[in-house]
């Protein structure tokens, strides 16, 4: 199924709706279609959760508190503001005029949905892994006054191609120009603190590109005549990114 069918169904079958954001990267994976395709839809309600916490400062975390007053700050597999948001959930049930609360869980592949609905409802038992698509189909599944419903992870059609595979939803191996997703990822680093990239790869540079060369230096990424091996450097950079090795703090 495409991206808006199966967005649809999540949004038309839940009073709640979870748009789970990677809070590394909040522009990127905040799908402003759904928000306002939610705000317009009567009854609904949208709250936004920025998930994978873990790989960000604190001081990233106050400043996208103070722009998103509402949102909630989480970590799944680190179980950190997870009581907050479950309690919010559960109060919203408490004063809903049906039995049941009906939550839905949309965002990228890989963000994190499994993992959170485990925790949310440890019915569930979803299958959670590094690889994107895990989830195939909708799951309900119930916890007290909460009917949870995981969906597999989708992109829309129009996001662009760097900056897909800057998420964890493409496998590094299948992106068609690892490189220039490498030196996205390089360049955000930079941005935030080029001492990032000294802290886990040793390598610096004056720019992204040099970096990226030296990663390839410092990791004996060669081919030969000495000159490095950039399809190499490039899986190993987007692969640290998307499995949180590289963190951004
Ligand atoms: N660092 C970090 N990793 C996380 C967090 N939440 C999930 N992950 C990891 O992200 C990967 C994907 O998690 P899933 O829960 O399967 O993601 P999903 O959104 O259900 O993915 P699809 O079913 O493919 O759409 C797993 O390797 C998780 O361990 C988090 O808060 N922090
Ligand atoms: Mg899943």
């Amino acid at each position: 199924m495409g991206f808006w069918p199966v967005v649809m169904n999540v949004l038309r079958n839940s009073d709640v709706v979870l748009l789970l954001v990677d809070a590394r990267m909040p522009e990127i994976t905040k799908n402003s279609e759904i928000v306002s395709k939610v705000e317009n839809m009567k009854g609904k309600r949208l709250v936004i959760v920025f998930n994978k916490s873990d790989l960000i400062g604190r001081k990233d975390i106050e400043k996208l508190k103070k722009e998103y007053p509402n949102a909630f700050f989480i970590s799944a597999t680190k179980k950190i503001g997870i009581g907050k948001l479950k309690s919010t959930l559960e109060n919203m049930a408490e004063h809903w005029n049906r039995p049941s609360l009906r939550v839905g869980l949309v965002g990228y592949p890989n963000i994190g949905k499994s993992t959170l609905i485990n925790l949310l409802a440890p019915a569930a038992h979803a299958k959670v892994s590094p690889v994107s698509g895990t989830t195939r189909k909708t799951l309900w599944v119930r916890n007290g006054r909460l009917r949870i419903m995981d969906s597999p992870g989708i992109i829309p059609y129009g996001d662009k191609k760097v900056q897909v595979g800057m998420t964890a939803s493409k496998d590094p191996h299948k992106i068609k120009n690892p490189e220039k997703v490498a030196i996205s990822i390089i360049e955000l680093l930079m941005g935030k603190d080029p001492k990032l990239l000294e802290k886990y790869y040793k390598a610096s540079g004056a720019t992204a590109y040099e970096i990226f060369e030296d990663i390839g230096h410092k990791m004996g990424y060669l081919v030969k005549g000495g000159e490095v091996d950039e399809n190499r450097i490039a899986i190993k950079v987007i692969d640290d990114w998307q499995r949180g090795r590289i963190m951004l703090k």
